[in-house]
């Protein structure tokens, strides 16, 4: 037990945020703590290092994959919560980390796609988020690496070098000047607390940037002619045959040689990660400093980024608490959101989501998301097993189908999706507990679309050649299911974790569709979605309909 552990994490003495009343009372309570050096230092500081990965997913031991080597990931898992039912709110790169920031999601916070060149996507002007909210408390914010949301107003940080000031292979994969970065900004004045956020840029594809440097940019700082070097990183290759190929994409070379190059990336963004807690041991803050890891999105592959199917949505989430590191090493199976870590961050440093509205709604913004610190003191020893089991017998399953109570009081996470690209229109809605998933392809006439980086890739340019040839393509969709989706997709998680089997039309599962609709709608409803009546009805919500919404029919058959 840490000595400045009170048990209460509501008593975490912080005096810039208490009253004096408080302050006297804990001040109280520390007289009786042994260690008085510690605690007088950690009177002082409470912060928080955020590191987020670009399209990495779990591909490490602490997710069950023993090949790709992350030794650096697993020593911090080793002091994490590790969540294994960790969700993005949404699957692509700029929506996912401004909800990652506000704790909205995408159609809320007004990021409906990508931010860089001519997607141009922003948050509203009004939105507050984590960056600023803190600030307000008094607490320093850096931002080194991908940024990749704007405007600069909505999301103002201290200290930034990100793509926007420099090269972003340069503060998003040299790991050694993401180093030098932290470094100075942990050293710049380590008196007030800090929130630090890193984004790193490894392990996204590069072929449609920088093929020169490999489909992952794995060659990069490799030390080969003409690659230059990363002092700090130590390049693990592998063999295509030795890779664990994903249930979802197509075992053939081409998707292995892919999976290898993913992997090499993936040592630099472990070792980066490596010397990112490195630096925070050595500017004293190991023990001050909540230290959360997670990934944007799922990964660049078929049914990962930009679909809201479990590789697209699932994500590694590691919390590490100085304050719980009785559970450290343990797992969590609670559903968490990436909306649950503004709440999180805000806990921790004990700041109060303020009270203000978005686009002139009557209802202040409202957070959905949950703080995931209390669950921090209930994680269970590791089951090694990261994929969603309840162990439910298909009897025990009817009984379950019967009585609609019980999914009620399910826990659920929710999706949301616009665009990835301004050109891939694609909304989609999702709701996901244990059991179930529901998705509601709102756009379901059109083909899903696909976005330049991916198309790109030699996984993708393998499907596209086998299906034009009439090759075997040993995958578990055909392009075709791929592109035509229905409009309701729902899984029974239970009996089919992979997704393959649309259950929405099925007559014994119309009370679990009902219940999920219902929910989904309802969180739709209280995120002020503009996609709340689509693709059968118009939203209403001014004029005459301002004081009561309603979603008004277009008779277009949907
Ligand atoms: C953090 O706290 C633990 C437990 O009290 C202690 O063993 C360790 O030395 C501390 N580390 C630092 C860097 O202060
Ligand atoms: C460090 O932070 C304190 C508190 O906000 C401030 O008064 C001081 O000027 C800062 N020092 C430096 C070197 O930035
Ligand atoms: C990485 O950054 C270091 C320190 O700035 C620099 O010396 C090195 O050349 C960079 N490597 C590449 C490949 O750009
Ligand atoms: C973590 O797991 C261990 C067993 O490995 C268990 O004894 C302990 O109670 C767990 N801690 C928490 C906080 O759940
Ligand atoms: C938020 O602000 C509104 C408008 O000023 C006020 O009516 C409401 O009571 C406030 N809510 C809270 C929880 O403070
Ligand atoms: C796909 O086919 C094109 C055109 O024949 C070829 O250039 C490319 O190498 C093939 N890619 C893969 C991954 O099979
Ligand atoms: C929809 O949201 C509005 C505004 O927050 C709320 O007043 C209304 O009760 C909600 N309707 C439903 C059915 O949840
Ligand atoms: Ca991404």
């Amino acid at each position: 037990m840490l000595p400045y552990r009170f048990g209460n994490s509501r008593f975490i003495p912080h005096n810039r945020y208490k009253t004096h009343l408080e302050v006297t009372m804990m001040t109280t309570m520390m007289k009786v703590m042994v260690t008085m050096v510690m605690v007088t230092r950690m009177v002082m500081s409470r912060n928080v290092l955020m590191m987020v990965s670009d399209d990495a997913g779990l591909e490490m031991k602490a997710y069950g994959n023993t090949v790709c080597k992350t030794p650096h990931l697993d020593e911090l898992a080793k002091r994490s919560t590790v969540f294994t039912r960790a969700f993005t709110s949404v699957s692509s790169c700029s929506p996912s980390r401004s909800a990652i920031l506000t704790g909205l999601p995408t159609h809320q916070n007004g990021m409906y796609g990508l931010h860089q060149g001519y997607h141009h996507f922003n948050s509203f002007d009004d939105v507050r988020s984590l960056p600023g909210i803190v600030a307000a408390a008094g607490v320093r914010t850096g931002l080194v690496g991908k940024k990749h949301v704007g405007p600069d107003s909505v999301y103002p940080f201290d200290f930034a070098h990100t793509e926007e000031t420099e090269s972003i292979m340069q503060v998003g994969r040299n790991i050694t000047r993401i180093r030098q970065l932290v470094r100075q900004f942990l050293d710049t004045n380590n008196t007030r607390p800090f929130f630090l956020y890193v984004g790193f840029h490894d392990p996204h594809r590069c072929g449609h940037t920088h093929p020169e440097y490999g489909q992952f940019c794995e060659k990069f700082g490799n030390g080969e002619p003409g690659m230059g070097t990363i002092p700090d990183w130590h390049p693990v290759t592998y063999d295509p045959a030795q890779v664990v190929v994903p249930y979802f994409v197509q075992d053939t070379p081409a998707a292995r040689e892919d999976l290898a190059a993913q992997y090499t990336t993936l040592s630099r963004l472990d070792q980066g990660v490596g010397l990112m807690m490195a630096e925070l041991a050595s500017a004293g803050h190991l023990n001050d400093t909540l230290v959360v890891y997670t990934s944007d999105n799922g990964i660049p592959f078929p049914a990962g980024r930009t679909n809201l199917y479990d590789p697209g949505l699932v994500e590694p989430l590691l919390v590490s608490s100085p304050q719980h590191s009785a559970s450290w090493g343990n797992t969590s199976t609670i559903l968490a959101s990436h909306l649950d870590l503004t709440p999180t961050v805000l806990e921790w440093l004990q700041v109060s989501y303020p009270n203000y509205t978005i686009i002139n709604k009557r209802q202040p913004a409202v957070l959905t998301g949950k703080s995931l610190l209390p669950y921090l003191d209930h994680g269970q020893p590791d089951a090694g097993d990261p994929k969603p089991s309840l162990d439910v017998s298909k009897q025990e399953l009817g009984v379950w189908l019967q009585d609609v109570g019980i999914i009620r009081s399910e826990p659920a996470v929710y999706a949301s999706h616009d665009l990835h690209e301004v050109t891939m229109y694609y909304p989609m809605r999702a709701i996901r507990t244990p059991s179930y998933k529901l998705i509601h392809n709102l756009n379901y006439k059109m083909p899903f679309p696909i976005d330049q980086d991916f198309y790109l890739s030699p996984v993708f340019q393998d499907i596209l050649n086998r299906t034009r040839a009439s090759l075997p393509l040993p995958w578990y969709k055909t392009l075709r299911n791929y592109y035509y989706r229905d409009e309701w997709e729902l899984y029974d998680l239970h009996f089919d974790p992979d997704e393959k089997f649309n259950v929405a039309h099925k007559g014994r599962y119309q009370d679990v569709l009902g219940e999920l609709r219902a929910r989904l709608w309802a969180w739709q409803n209280q995120t002020y979605d503009p996609w709340l009546c689509g693709p059968g009805a118009v939203l209403q919500d001014s004029g005459s309909y301002a004081t009561h919404h309603a979603c008004l029919p277009l008779y277009n058959g949907l």
